[in-house]
């Protein structure tokens, strides 16, 4: 297999976590998303979207969107579950993960952010507003949401980590990078460093990367 990655993509970092859970290393190409490689002919020719990340397979298939290939990894891979098994349960996981990978994650992607500098020309001041802005309105629900569900444990959905914690660590660190004050989201932050005391979430960490700069 091989991932295309970049160090700081949240997108990555969640494929990355699921990899190192299931001990999976697959090869690795590093797309350069500050120098644009994700619009080289060569990378839209594996990814037209101009995303990372995108994994391809031991069959030689691309997948791309970061939940898709996780739960292609847990199908074909099914040791440790990334889903628990009651339809319930699985409904609940997806829900929190989707909640970040959906309704935050995509509003503060480079290229909105891009858009909204270079052709709606909003100040730098008003494109950081805005990545605060949706940071802090999808955290906030989702602490009110963890904690109070009697199924939030250790981790978002009992003791063992799921998609959602895979969801959450990066979202945090992207909060953290763009200095967002997480004080308010102590669920949050609990479960994170309930998941950073694992080798599969800590050693996904961009810092950790090859490519980290
Ligand atoms: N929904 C996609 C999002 C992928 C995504 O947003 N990737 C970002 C990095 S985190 C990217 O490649 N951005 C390139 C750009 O905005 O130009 C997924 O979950 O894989």
């Amino acid at each position: 297999m091989k991932l295309y990655d970049y160090f700081r993509s949240s997108a990555a970092y969640r494929v990355r976590i699921a990899l190192n859970l299931k001990g999976l290393t697959p090869a690795r190409e590093f797309v350069h998303l500050r120098r644009n490689v994700q619009r080289s002919d060569d990378y839209l020719a594996v990814n037209p979207q101009g995303m990372v990340p995108a994994l391809v397979t031991d069959g030689g298939e691309v997948l791309t969107q970061s939940l898709a290939i996780i739960e292609y990894l847990d199908e074909t891979q099914p040791a440790p579950p990334l889903l628990p098994a009651a339809p319930i349960d699985r409904a609940r996981v997806r829900g929190i993960a989707l909640a970040i990978a959906c309704d935050i994650h995509p509003l503060d992607n480079l290229r909105v952010l891009q858009y909204l500098k270079n052709t709606l020309g909003v100040s730098e001041e008003q494109k950081d507003a805005w990545y605060k802005y949706w940071i802090d309105v999808g955290l906030e629900a989702l602490e009110t949401r963890l904690s109070r569900d009697a199924a939030t444990g250790r981790f978002c959905h009992g003791d063992a980590p799921t998609l959602a914690d895979i969801c959450l660590v990066p979202q945090l660190a992207n909060a953290r990078r763009m200095n967002i004050d997480v004080a308010p989201f102590p669920t949050l932050i609990r479960i994170d460093a309930a998941c950073n005391t694992l080798p599969a979430f800590a050693d996904a960490a961009p810092s950790r990367q090859q490519d980290a700069e």
